[in-house]
């Protein structure tokens, strides 16, 4: 999606923010009002790519960031993950979790996304416990095919990756030391359904303290977003495009 150019600039632009910054996350409120970021994720050309998974409509939510330097193991997104959220397993369930990042990704340096092929669908719809194999054999078919449904995508700079909000992933590990940083500027789109996103948002909110290792944990790039009205908290350019392509862009 993005020239070298474009790729070269928000470089740097990273660069010397995250450099004046203290903190590994570059928030919302930030992104809205930069303009070379704040226009990716309503530019035609990506609208035209999640309109061919989501049809003439979406929903846009106003999670956006830049992490630099992330390094995470596999995992489903927790707003995705856990006994709450059986909504996510409903037959018309569509989330796109949005990425565009700014180096090539690199067995040996990381900087993308590897994938477990297929672990958005329903567990081996094809053996499922009811099958003459067998909780077991379930198990056992699971071992015998994960690995190989491991993938390390081959990402270029500036390329936009999305994937579904079941699938299971982690950041490509860094087996190498580099010393570019690694950028990515992440969004969340979703299928236009009230209960999905009023549940998507309920968590984001929820996420402004998190429990880790033991201790609260208050993040500021959570905390914001109630504060992010649509429209008032967006640049023109971007409000002018949502009505453009219908995308609605959902806010608390
Ligand atoms: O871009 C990455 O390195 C991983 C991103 C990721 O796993 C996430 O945002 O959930």
């Amino acid at each position: 999606m993005l020239t070298p150019d474009e790729i070269g600039r928000l470089r740097d632009f990273c660069d010397e923010w995250f450099g004046a910054a203290d903190t590994d996350e570059m928030p919302a409120s930030v992104f809205l009002r930069t303009p070379e970021l704040a226009r990716i994720p309503l530019r035609e050309d990506v609208v035209a790519l999640l309109k061919t998974v989501y049809g003439e409509s979406y929903v846009l939510y106003p999670n956006f960031i830049v992490r630099k330097n992330l390094y995470v193991g596999w995992h489903i997104d927790p707003a995705f993950a856990g006994p709450d959220k059986r909504y996510v397993w409903k037959p018309g369930f569509l989330h796109f979790q949005c990425v565009i990042y700014l180096q090539d990704n690199d067995r040996e340096l990381g900087g993308g996304l590897d994938v477990i092929s297929g672990s958005h669908r329903p567990v081996l719809r094809f053996i499922s416990g009811r099958s003459p194999f067998g909780y077991y054999g379930v198990q056992f078919a699971r071992r015998l095919l994960m690995p190989r449904a491991k993938h390390t995508l081959r990402i270029r700079a500036g390329d936009l990756v999305i994937w579904h909000g079941r699938a299971v992933h982690r950041s490509t590990p860094m087996r190498r030391q580099t010393r570019e940083a690694k950028y990515a500027l992440f969004f969340s789109t979703g299928q236009r359904d009230r209960f999905a996103t009023n549940q998507f948002l309920a968590d984001m909110v929820g996420h402004r303290y998190q429990l880790k290792k033991g201790a609260t944990q208050y993040s500021p790039r959570y905390a914001e977003l109630p504060d992010l009205h649509y429209p008032d908290a967006f640049p023109p350019e971007m409000v002018e495009s949502a009505t453009k392509h219908s995308v609605e862009v959902v806010t608390l």
